[in-house]
Parts: C-alpha cells; sequence; structure tokens
C-alpha cells in the first residue's frame, strides 16, 4: 500500500472546524493546501495525478466552486455508497478508507493526501502508512467544534524547515505568518 500524507490546518488545542466549516480564512494557507496537494514531484512522471481522501462532511463543508478539487482524484468515504455525488467529474465514493487507499494506482496517481475531517484523520493517522502530516498550526482561541488528534511525538518528529521546502519543492515561509490577528506556521512531521 502507498504511504500518505494528512494535511491540515488546526490550533494548538487541534481545533479544525465549525459548523460545518473552518474556523479561519487564511488565504496563503488555502494556497499552500491547493499548491502541495497539486504538486507532482519533479522527479515523478508528470501525467500523474495526487489524490485527495476525504470524508462525505468533509466533501460537503468545501464550497461547491471548488469541488471536485481540480486537478487532483477526489475520494469520498461515506458508510452510505447511495450517496449522491451529484455527478461530480473525477470523483468516486467508496465505504472505508482502506477502499480509498486501495483504489490508488500507482501508474496514474502521485502523492496521496488525507484532507480530512476529525474522523478520517483519526483513522488515518493510526495506521503506520500515515508518513507524514503537513500541519498548518494557527494560534487562535477561536471556538471549534471539530477536533484534530494529538500528534504523538513517539510515532512523529518535526521535521526541519529544509526536509519541509524539499518535501513541497518550494520555499515556505519560516516561523509565525500572520494575516490579520491570526499567527500560523507551517510545520511538517515526518514517522519515525
Ligand atoms: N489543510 C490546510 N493546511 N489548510 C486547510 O484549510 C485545509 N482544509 C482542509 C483540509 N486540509 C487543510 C479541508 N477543507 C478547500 C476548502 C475547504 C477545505 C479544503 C479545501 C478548497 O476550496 N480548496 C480549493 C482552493 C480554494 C481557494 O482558492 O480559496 C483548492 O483548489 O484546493
Amino acid at each position: 500500500m502507498k504511504p500518505y500524507t494528512l494535511i491540515v490546518a488546526a490550533t494548538k488545542t487541534y481545533g479544525i472546524g465549525i459548523n460545518g466549516g473552518l474556523p479561519w480564512r487564511l488565504p496563503k494557507d488555502m494556497a499552500f493546501f491547493k499548491h502541495v496537494t497539486t504538486l507532482i514531484p519533479k522527479t515523478s512522471p508528470q501525467h500523474l495525478q495526487n489524490v485527495v481522501i476525504m470524508g462525505r462532511v468533509t466533501w460537503e463543508s468545501i464550497p461547491a466552486k471548488f469541488r471536485p478539487l481540480e486537478g487532483r482524484f477526489n475520494i469520498v468515504i461515506s458508510r452510505n455508497l447511495d450517496y449522491d455525488l451529484q455527478g461530480a467529474p473525477n470523483t468516486i465514493l467508496v465505504d472505508s478508507l482502506e477502499k480509498a487507499v486501495a483504489l490508488v494506482d500507482p501508474e496514474r496517481h502521485g502523492r496521496v493526501f488525507v484532507i480530512g475531517g476529525a474522523h478520517m484523520y483519526q483513522l488515518a493517522m493510526a495506521e503506520t502508512h500515515c508518513s507524514h502530516i503537513l500541519l498548518t498550526s494557527i494560534d487562535s482561541d477561536v471556538e471549534c467544534d471539530t477536533f484534530f488528534p494529538a500528534i504523538n511525538d513517539t510515532d512523529f518528529r518535526v521535521a526541519t524547515h529544509q526536509e519541509l521546502e524539499a518535501y513541497v519543492e518550494q520555499v515556505v515561509p519560516q516561523g509565525v505568518q500572520l494575516h490579520k490577528d491570526i499567527g500560523y506556521e507551517f510545520l511538517l512531521y515526518i514517522r519515525q
């Protein structure tokens, strides 16, 4: 099975969402998400497409105009296989994370990202196939009703900034960034 990366923006208390959406609007973090999840590493065949795996609730949280996430193969997980994807192109529905990961085809697909939500993150992080976690750490006490599982430091180490830039093949701003009154920092965790 192919390893995958969790990508998430979370507060220091691991809050990730409120009322079915994101608790903040951070344009540069969203641009980072789009870049990283779309990028095919320069050493891989450029005809590949990355895969984004998400739970049904996260699918519904993406604004309709951005759904499916363009340039990426979208896999939506729901126990209800009658769930209506409303004809979304380049998107399939499966009923488990295992089936989602099993659908990844090395001939067609590049990197694999689990993009949420709380339940998918929890299932996905528990597997040794979860090789990386890209965390945008948000310094805000904004109210959240949905939480990312705590990252266990015996399973994951914080990568250096150089390792982060090598992974995303891009210059990444180092240290705490400010958007209006919200501080945030791009971090990479690697399974050890
Ligand atoms: N990871 C990070 N770092 N930040 C996030 O906001 C984030 N969000 C999710 C998962 N991982 C994340 C899940 N939620 C879109 C909307 C919500 C969402 C994920 C993606 C979305 O609409 N993305 C568009 C770009 C939209 C824009 O430019 O405003 C895309 O094409 O990726």
